[in-house]
């Protein structure tokens, strides 16, 4: 008799602070709020989804998937689906990771990953196009 009437002081207790905080958040300033919101599922719907795959397609200005992972050895390979030309510019160029030429449509390049590391890369026309590999042991 005693634990159930705890546990709906605590439910009550609960709703009741739940919907005062909203009241609150709305009233203060409701706008940013919403814009807070929309941020945080946007990041976490696509831009921070890794995804195990060797092959990267370039498409409406963009890399997909734009964060990929990879077991060390694997050749990774891009293919251009734009009518634009695209291209893969590591953000450090080196032996790691080496840069390609400007890919026509239907153009490919690829790169064997040779050692564990976080590469990230861009499109020299186009640097807001921003991608990662993740090589792993
Ligand atoms: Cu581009």
């Amino acid at each position: 008799m005693k634990k159930p009437l705890m546990i709906l002081i605590a439910i009550i207790a609960i709703l009741g602070f739940g919907s005062a905080a909203v009241l609150t958040t709305n009233k203060t300033d409701p706008g940013h709020h919403d814009m807070v919101g929309m941020q945080g599922h946007s990041s976490s719907a696509s831009a921070t989804e890794v995804v195990a795959t060797d092959h990267v397609v370039i498409k409406d200005f963009a890399y997909a998937p734009a964060r990929i992972t990879v077991k060390k050895g694997t050749k990774v390979t891009w293919t251009n689906q734009d009518s634009a030309h695209h291209d893969i510019t590591p953000d450090k160029d080196g032996a790691d990771f080496a840069a390609s030429k400007l890919l026509a449509q239907g153009e490919s390049y690829s790169f064997t990953f040779e050692k564990t590391g976080v590469y990230a890369y861009h499109c020299s026309p186009h640097p807001y196009m921003k991608a990662t590999v993740e090589v792993t042991e």
